[in-house]
């Protein structure tokens, strides 16, 4: 364990009716007692809260309530002490100043954390899913965190990868008795092993584009030609006058970004000029910025005016240059007519009247999410963790070749080594300091 008593600001900086200060460490009682008028908290039970005072000499900072968590059933597994103060950021500097003056250290960046995975309270995946719960903002992103914290994959990741050390080990072993030619570790039961590894993991591979939707939200972007009604649209979806409006051929300049949220899903649009041929400098820049986002999304939202004849809209379709499945074809403006030919794929509606706006929405989050949600519990939303399945599986196809082709037994534990390299750099088993540095780093101080 750390030597060090680290403190810092748990609760974000600024006025507060209430701040958090932690410290963990081996210290972290006798640190708060040189500056605690109160009970003698080593004495007290862990998870207790006690009353008192902070004082700096003779004058009292603040009244405080500090809760204590004795080692290891803490966060960290070390001593973990919580002062409850009140929330101005003098009292907070005080307090901090008084407790480094007194031995502790300010902690950094997602170092509580790190404590906590380094004395095996938590393995990697579920450390960095603490990161990703903080920055959770939508049902779905929450649910996905949650599920990681508690060990969601990693468990079944772990557990595969000491079934795989044993085969390992058994070819280790064959290898030391090579001139014998004996098999200790049987080939059909790898193979078996092989198959049911990657079944757990190609699933896990394949949520990533899920899991990165859910967690990082979905670009829409809002195309079409000027007067489309596109602007309308995303301040229709968004019950908010938004963006300017006007029958004026060309008034969006600028692309405009909103957030909308459905089902728990981010959908972050993004509202462009028209395209067509620029009238002048301005609307051109606005026009060439519009191609971009539509070269770079994932999704388009194409709306087309629905008395536009059916072949100019296939035509501006081809255009767009993207796939099929990237295309949601929207007519807008069908309050104006009674009936009239669209192709197929698309949807009518009426901006304006906020006409068949649920159905969009729904045809919106179908098209990105199309029956993915209800079969994956577990999902990969890290891009970290993604690479170490994909380089695991790569892995493991070279030895599943590899025995088919009846490869030595020293090819083969290399490609067994590494794909347990790689599983074991998703939970952490295996882990390098600037691994370490570049995950911690990111989470804010004081987690
Ligand atoms: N009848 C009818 N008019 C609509 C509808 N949606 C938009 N309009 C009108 O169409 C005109 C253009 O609407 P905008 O939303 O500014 O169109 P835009 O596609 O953003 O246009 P640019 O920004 O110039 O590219 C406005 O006069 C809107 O009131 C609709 O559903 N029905
Ligand atoms: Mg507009």
């Amino acid at each position: 364990m750390a030597k060090s008593t680290i403190v810092a600001l748990s609760t974000p900086s600024g006025i507060g009716a209430i701040a958090l200060i932690r410290l963990s460490g081996l210290d972290a009682f006798a640190i708060t007692q040189a500056i605690f008028k109160g009970k003698i908290l080593s004495q007290q039970n862990s998870h207790t809260a006690h009353f008192g005072y902070i004082i700096d000499g003779q004058s009292i900072i603040d009244e405080v309530v500090v809760t204590i968590y004795k080692s290891p059933n803490s966060f960290t597994k070390e001593n973990v002490v919580e002062i409850g103060c009140h929330g101005s950021s003098y009292i907070v500097q005080q307090i901090i100043k008084l407790l480094l003056k007194n031995g502790a250290e300010m902690a950094q960046p997602g170092e509580f954390t790190q404590r906590a995975f380094l004395n095996g309270r938590m393995d990697l995946a579920q450390a960095e899913a603490v990161a990703d719960l903080i920055a959770s903002e939508t049902a779905a992103s929450h649910a996905t965190a949650i599920n990681q914290m508690k060990g969601g994959f990693s468990k079944r990741i772990k557990q595969l990868r000491e079934e795989l050390i044993h085969f390992a080990s058994m070819i280790e072993l064959e290898l030391d008795f090579s001139e014998e030619d004996v098999e200790f570790a049987s080939r059909e039961g790898f193979k078996s092993l092989l198959h049911k590894i990657q079944a757990v993991i190609s699933p896990l591979i394949d949520s990533f584009d899920l899991g990165n939707v859910i967690k990082n939200g979905v670009p829409v972007v809002i195309a079409g030609r000027p007067n489309a009604g596109k602007s309308t649209l995303l301040n229709t979806l968004l019950n908010d006058e938004r963006a300017i409006v006007s029958d004026i051929a060309g008034t969006t300049r600028d692309t405009i970004e909103e957030i909308l949220v459905i089902n728990g899903i981010q959908f972050r649009l993004i509202d462009t000029a028209g395209i067509r041929e620029a009238q002048d400098q301005i609307e051109a820049i606005g026009i060439s910025k519009s191609k971009l986002k539509v070269a770079q999304a994932n999704l388009v939202m194409y709306v087309f005016d629905i008395e536009l004849p059916v072949e100019e809209v296939i035509a501006d379709v081809k255009n767009l240059d993207k796939q099929e499945e990237e295309v949601l074809l929207v007519a807008n403006k069908s309050d104006k007519i009674l009936s009239s030919k669209i192709p197929k794929a698309a949807i009518a509606i009426s901006a304006k009247e906020g006409l068949q706006i649920e159905e969009l929405k729904k045809a919106l989050y179908d098209r990105v999410l199309g029956g993915k949600i209800a079969k994956s519990d577990s999902l990969i939303t890290n891009l970290r963790h993604y690479e170490a399945l994909r380089n695991t599986q790569t892995a493991l196809e070279n030895a599943q070749k590899g025995i088919d082709a009846s490869i030595s037994g020293d090819f083969l534990a290399m490609d067994i080594r590494q794909a347990l390299f790689f599983l074991g750099e998703i939970t952490g088993e295996i882990t390098t300091d600037d691994l370490l540095e570049n995950i911690f780093s990111k989470f804010c101080i004081g987690k």
